[in-house]
């Protein structure tokens, strides 16, 4: 595999699909694919650090996801504490800051004293920002920044500037768009996931499901993100 000529995204997104379907594969319960989920998710953080990635932003749980079952939802709930309990020094270590994005007021008593810990324990690292998106759908963030817009615009027309820094996304700037967004277990579909932010940024689609996604896999995707031609709209030299 060619790996000198690789361009490392600097904001790199993903959908981290197949939990469930891992799991039913191995006869087990749809908990258990979470809980390897969580194993990939450490996996991949790392990587992605050491590749130079700046932001990498995790889909974890959707606004959507409420209406899976109240036992699965549960144990999801579970999964933030989990993975500080035994995540948070490597995280340092990595220097790599925790951040949130979507509506965390909503969550559990715990689920958010664990998130708050966690965003507070990496708060003073400077190296890549690892965003999970919790609770989060594009378009209720679209809609909670046109209300504070409206709110503090009194009339005034608004800028692509200022209405990107009105999105949860703003706190990543100057990374506020994903470069590449992944999505693993075969759906392609965006789902509610930066509709506005991936306007430009290229997707990349792959059957393998999430628990079993590895770093030579994530390098696979950066091939593929490096060999595409990025145009914005625009013409280049070469396809002139
Ligand atoms: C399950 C696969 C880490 C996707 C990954 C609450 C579904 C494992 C977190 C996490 C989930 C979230 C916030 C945070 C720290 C960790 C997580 C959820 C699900 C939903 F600050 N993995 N993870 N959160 N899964």
């Amino acid at each position: 595999m060619e790996l000198s000529n690789i361009k490392v995204p600097n904001h790199v997104a993903i959908i981290m699909d197949g939990n469930g379907r891992w799991a039913k594969k191995r006869f087990l319960p749809r908990i258990a694919g979470h809980k390897e989920g969580m194993n990939t998710v450490k996996k991949i953080t790392i990587a992605a650090s050491d590749l130079g990635v700046k932001v990498l932003t995790l889909y974890a749980f959707s606004t959507e996801n409420w209406s899976r079952p109240q036992s699965e939802v549960s144990y999801l709930m579970g999964l933030p504490s989990k993975f500080f309990d035994t995540f948070v020094p490597d995280l340092i270590k990595n220097n790599v800051k925790v951040v949130v994005l979507g509506d965390v007021s909503q969550l559990p008593d715990n689920t958010r004293i664990a998130v708050r810990n966690a965003i507070n324990d990496t708060s003073s690292c400077t190296g890549m920002i690892l965003a999970f998106a919790l609770n989060y759908g594009a378009r209720q963030d679209i809609l909670n920044a046109v209300n504070y817009l409206i709110e503090h615009h009194q009339g005034e027309s608004v800028s692509f500037q200022e209405l990107s820094q009105s999105l949860s996304t703003g706190i990543l700037a100057p990374y506020n768009d994903p470069d590449l967004v992944i999505r693993t277990s075969g759906e392609q579909r965006l789902s509610n996931f930066l509709s506005y932010e991936s306007a430009y940024s290229e997707l990349y689609f792959t059957d393998t499901k999430w628990p079993d996604f590895t770093a030579q896999d994530l390098i696979e995707a950066f091939n593929d993100y490096s060999s595409r031609q990025r145009r914005f709209g625009g013409i280049t030299e070469e396809t002139e």
